[in-house]
């Protein structure tokens, strides 16, 4: 089957498209909870150590794309696209805000070289936030963002896999409480619209998965990535905002553990699969 790349290739990445953080964040950028203002020195502290993770530690081919001020959510870069093999597909972002967000992915992606899809269709929406590949399959979150014609195009785009809908009954994206862990290894949070939907996922397949649950939510919005000279890596949330959660990560077996500060971007709805497009270019 073309570009299916089974259990074994899951994870592999050698590049990653990112944003910089806008000074519009702070008090422009969407968000389902009021609260603390962000610290915006702080946040692009944060941002930059994760782009330096990426980068130095892990051996990622970087593209930095630069912050837009007129896009204040433009560091959520997991939102604008979704790419799968040599294949992306240019989202319609839910937020009317966010459109535009597309425009430099769009041209970051081409500059790539991966085949580009756009979602023209005016009546579909999708964000990246809300689609989980798993190696095997694809889950669309049906959300306040995301709706069943932008999961069709996706389904469309994306033609070696299976893609199925799970409705989002809390939290602002499907991944907001859930996301993989390794090859077949689901991450979810505790609480009831994350179990549900777990649940959802698991009827659903055809796989069996093994399910690793957190006490919190957002823990549970991890990035794996399975690299030559590290094996298995997994960056997750700290100590400092989730210690229950990481408690559960340090019992993973053979695993680079690599926990990354996300405090700020939080805030404002963000994790860690949101800061990056992660992408496997075969040399
Ligand atoms: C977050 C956008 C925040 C906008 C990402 C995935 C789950 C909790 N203010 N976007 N993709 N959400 O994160």
């Amino acid at each position: 089957m073309a570009g299916y790349i089974g259990w074994t290739g899951f994870g592999h990445f050698t590049h990653a498209v990112v944003r910089g953080v806008p000074a519009s964040l702070a008090r422009e950028a969407l968000r389902t909870v009021g609260g603390a203002e962000v610290d915006l020195e702080r946040a692009r502290r944060e941002h930059a150590a994760y782009v330096g993770v990426l980068r130095d530690e892990l051996g990622l081919r970087v593209v930095e794309l630069p912050a837009e001020e007129s896009l204040p959510d433009c560091v959520f870069v997991e939102d604008a696209a979704v790419v799968c093999g040599d294949t992306a597909l240019v989202t319609r972002p839910g937020a009317r805000s966010r459109r535009k967000e597309t425009e430099a992915m769009k041209a970051a992606l081409q500059q790539l070289n991966l085949n580009i899809v756009e979602m023209t269709d005016e009546s579909a929406t999708l964000d990246g936030g809300d689609v989980l590949f798993t190696g095997r399959e694809i889950f669309v979150g049906l959300s306040k963002r995301t709706n069943h014609r932008g999961a069709e195009i996706l389904a469309d785009a994306f033609k070696d896999y299976a893609v199925s809908t799970v409705p989002v009954l809390g939290g602002l994206h499907l991944k907001s409480f859930c996301s993989m862990a390794g090859p077949g290894i689901f991450v979810v949070g505790s609480s009831e619209p994350a179990q549900k939907a777990m649940k959802v996922m698991q009827e659903m397949s055809d796989h069996q998965y093994v399910k690793v649950t957190v006490p919190d939510d957002l823990a549970a919005n991890c990035v794996y990535m399975n690299l030559p000279n590290k094996g298995h890596v997994l960056l997750h949330c700290t100590s400092e905002e989730f210690p229950a959660s990481v408690k559960v990560f340090k019992k993973l077996k053979n695993y680079t553990l690599v926990p990354v500060s996300n405090a700020e971007k939080a805030k404002v709805d963000g994790a860690l699969t949101c800061c990056s497009v992660l992408i496997n270019k075969k040399a």
